[in-house]
């Protein structure tokens, strides 16, 4: 099977030529060589070290067979509302964000409700790094090795009650660091949500690093989900909050715009965007000639996931 669980491939055997050529040119651009000027505003993050804390986290299983998207990318082309709507602004403004010490509060339907210090639920779930597909809804991919543990193995430890029937997830609200707050382009906080079998799926990952080190802030530190079948809005960044109850919880992207973002948000080639065609994507890191990637339901997991949904109408619950 596809599945690799030691660490061991070598960067150069999962990095593709064309990333290891762009590497050379964000180098450049740290350099401060007019490489920099060429390549525009994207270029201008800092060069990713290797050998970082998480260095020795072992591979877990699923990860995906594909060119792992360069850091660069993944750290400076983010959506982040809270900041700001612009992809290449939220990694200077997101330094602001204190993110430690960082407590996540547990509610509703679980017997071990309280408020948890990160470092405690992290002595407690041992990390492992996961190179998943991710496609936001916007049409653009990336492949990312993030560090992280199921949320189903902390929501197993929770001791939900047999009313668990979803789980709602809630973004820090700090408007006076989180300048987007101070405006209303979204419902704050943000809030988001899945059904509890989704939660419990081992796809569903709560996520502290990528790329052997802890997440940068503007890529959702110090915790964030990542549900890789489905589209980005759903992996919400700088959780506070997990509660699980039992009707479906709001959603910030539904409560915006129910037409366009359904409660499920499963990744689905035949669901058009009312505004797009969701065929194809963009694979972030590629050039105007890189050619698109045809999307794949459920973003390539069907083999995992397909079966939560089993005579559904994925049209009606888009
Ligand atoms: N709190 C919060 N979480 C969020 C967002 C956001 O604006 N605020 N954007 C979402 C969207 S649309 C996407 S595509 C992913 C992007 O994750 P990345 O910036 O780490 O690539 O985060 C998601 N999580
Ligand atoms: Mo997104």
């Amino acid at each position: 099977m596809l599945i690799k669980t030691e660490k061991t491939i070598p960067a150069s055997e999962i990095t593709g030529q064309s990333q290891f050529l762009s590497r050379r040119k964000f180098i450049w651009a740290a350099a401060g060589t007019a490489a920099a000027g060429l390549a525009g505003g994207l270029l201008s993050g800092p060069v990713h070290a290797a050998g970082g804390e998480y260095a020795d986290v072992p591979r877990g299983p699923y990860s995906a067979q594909l060119p792992v998207t360069d850091f660069d990318y993944v750290a400076n082309y983010t959506n982040y509302y809270e900041f700001t709507t612009n992809k290449e602004d939220s990694t200077r403004l997101a330094k602001a964000l204190p993110v430690s010490p960082w407590s996540v509060t547990v509610e509703g339907e679980v017997d071990k409700k309280g408020v948890f210090h990160l470092e405690d639920l992290l002595k407690q779930h041992p990390l492992q790094e996961r190179v998943y597909r991710f496609r936001c809804v916007e049409a653009w991919s990336m492949v990312v090795p993030w560090i992280g543990f199921p949320l189903g193995d902390l929501l197993k430890s929770l001791q939900p009650t047999s009313r668990a029937r979803y789980v709602q997830f809630t973004t820090l609200y700090k408007p006076d660091v989180m300048p987007g707050q101070r405006s209303s382009v979204l419902d704050w906080p943000y809030v988001e949500g899945l059904r509890i079998d989704e939660a419990m799926h081992p796809l569903t990952l709560l996520v502290t690093g990528m790329y052997d080190d802890p997440l940068p802030k503007q890529n959702g530190a110090p915790l964030r989900l990542i549900v890789p079948w489905k589209y980005g809005f759903k992996s919400i960044k700088a959780i506070v909050r997990i509660r699980l109850q039992e009707t479906m919880p709001k959603t910030a992207w539904n409560m915006s715009a129910p037409g366009e973002y359904g409660f499920y948000a499963n990744v689905n080639p035949l669901v058009p965007h009312p505004r797009w065609s969701q065929r194809t994507e963009r694979v972030l890191g590629g050039s105007i000639f890189t050619p698109k990637r045809k999307t794949e339901l459920f973003n390539g997991y069907s083999e995992q996931v397909a079966k939560l949904y089993a005579g559904m109408d994925l049209k009606k619950y888009f």
